[in-house]
């Protein structure tokens, strides 16, 4: 209900919220489907309105990377027993019947690594081709969380290295998924690993308050200390033009990704998949549209409406509706910058924008020349039919 109060002055969104609640089709009760409702936040539909052929593997897939990411998380768990289990977690889904109970009580996720023994159950069930893929992303994963254990996000490479292994793996894991099910064919692993950092990137700027209160923070060092020695002195009122510039800057260093993201997505031909991918995005976008020189990300958590989160969900059924969308968001940025006064690292962030229209303009012109082409073809076609007429007569 309190969707609703906050979408008030935002009658589109009040639309989409009652037309979404009304079209939510109730997927199976399965087991499967009832850990992804409780451990996803914004996944668990998606996935489930995949095409059938790749929808368990990704729910497993997830779920096997969710009790990953539920061991890395739990700053409860000491350190020596938790980098040798992140190691050897890719050998655990193939132990019929193993579960894990270490979590602390406050571990939100923890039920799912009770009941891994279903999930394993589940992942032994699917094609080889698809449990290898899961298996070795998982691998991979669990080891680059193992090494961050004990090393922190300082400079811009680590925090693109750990980015990579939390999310970029995530992409570039599904990617194969795809291409194995034959729902999309090759695509680029670079575009699919940079999706993967667009998206935890968003994420990691949204954590700020709640991360340095659990005692960590994963803003790389080499861009605040560039503002202040610590980072908890961003929440100080005085520090208000340090702490929006620096999170202006690593909003532009997400914006820079936007261009290899819309390069993966339009080479995408499955819709199933493309709304899929598509999703996460929109929402990321939003989001950084929103957090870009907010002060608020620094004094409590920011998300966007529930009912814009709604009305983008709907209205992203194509990639031309990305691209407009897009479009919009990238001038909408400008616009609030241009009515900030001081620099902030504007500068940055308006380039990024402008090199994201740059990129949506010349994929139009591309398209406009293929669309002249059918129009030539249309002129030849008429032409020979009333040649025909014309002969017949
Ligand atoms: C297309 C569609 C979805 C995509 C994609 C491409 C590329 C990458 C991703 C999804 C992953 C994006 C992750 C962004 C949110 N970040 C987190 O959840 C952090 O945990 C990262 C490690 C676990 C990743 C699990 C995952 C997530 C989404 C999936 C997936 C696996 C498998 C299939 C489909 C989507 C974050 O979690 C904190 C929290 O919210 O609890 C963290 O620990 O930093
Ligand atoms: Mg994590």
């Amino acid at each position: 209900m309190s969707a609703i109060y906050q979408s008030i002055l935002h009658p589109s969104e009040i639309y989409s919220l009652v037309k979404y609640k009304l079209l939510d089709e109730k997927p199976e009760k399965t087991r499967l489907n009832h850990l992804l409702n409780i451990t996803s936040r914004s996944f668990a539909r998606v996935i489930q309105s995949l095409d059938p052929e790749i929808r368990q593997a990704v729910c497993i897939f997830y779920l096997v990377l969710r009790g990953l990411d539920t061991v890395e998380d739990d700053m409860t768990i000491p350190k020596e027993e938790k980098i040798p289990l992140l190691r050897v977690f890719h050998e655990k889904i193939y132990e019929k019947g193993y579960c894990y109970y270490g979590n602390g009580p406050n571990e939100k996720d923890a039920v799912l690594l009770h009941s891994f023994d279903h999930v394993i159950e589940e992942f032994l069930k699917l094609k080889p081709k698809y449990q290898k893929v899961i298996a070795d992303i998982t691998k991979r994963m669990g080891n680059g969380m193992a090494d961050f254990i004990t090393k922190k996000v300082e400079t811009m490479q680590d925090y693109n290295l750990y980015t990579h292994y939390v999310a970029g793996l995530v992409g570039i894991g599904l990617t194969e998924l795809f291409k194995e099910s034959n729902l999309e064919k090759e695509l680029d692993l670079d575009q699919a690993n940079e999706m993967g950092l667009f998206l935890q990137k968003t994420n990691i700027l949204k954590d700020f308050v709640t991360d340095l209160e659990e005692g960590r923070l994963f803003w790389p060092k080499q861009v605040w200390e560039q503002y202040v020695n610590d980072p908890k002195d961003f929440v100080l009122p005085e520090n208000r033009e340090k702490a929006l510039s620096c999170l202006n800057d690593l909003v532009a260093d997400a914006l820079e990704l936007v261009p290899s993201c819309l390069s993966y997505m339009s080479k995408l031909e499955n819709k199933s998949v493309f709304h899929f991918c598509a999703i996460p995005q929109v929402m990321a976008i939003a989001t950084l549209v929103l957090f870009f020189n907010n002060y608020s990300v620094f004094e409590k958590s920011v998300k966007i409406r529930r009912g814009l989160a709604v009305k983008l969900i709907t209205e992203i059924t194509d990639f031309e509706k990305m691209k407009q969308l897009y479009y919009d968001y990238a001038l909408e940025i400008n616009e609030k910058a241009r009515n900030v006064d001081g620099e902030y690292n504007i500068g940055r962030v308006t380039e990024a924008c402008a090199n994201i229209v740059r990129w949506i303009r010349a994929d139009d012109q591309r398209k406009q020349v293929t669309r002249k082409t059918t129009g030539y073809v249309y002129y030849i076609l008429l032409f020979m039919v009333l040649a025909v007429v014309f002969i017949s007569q």
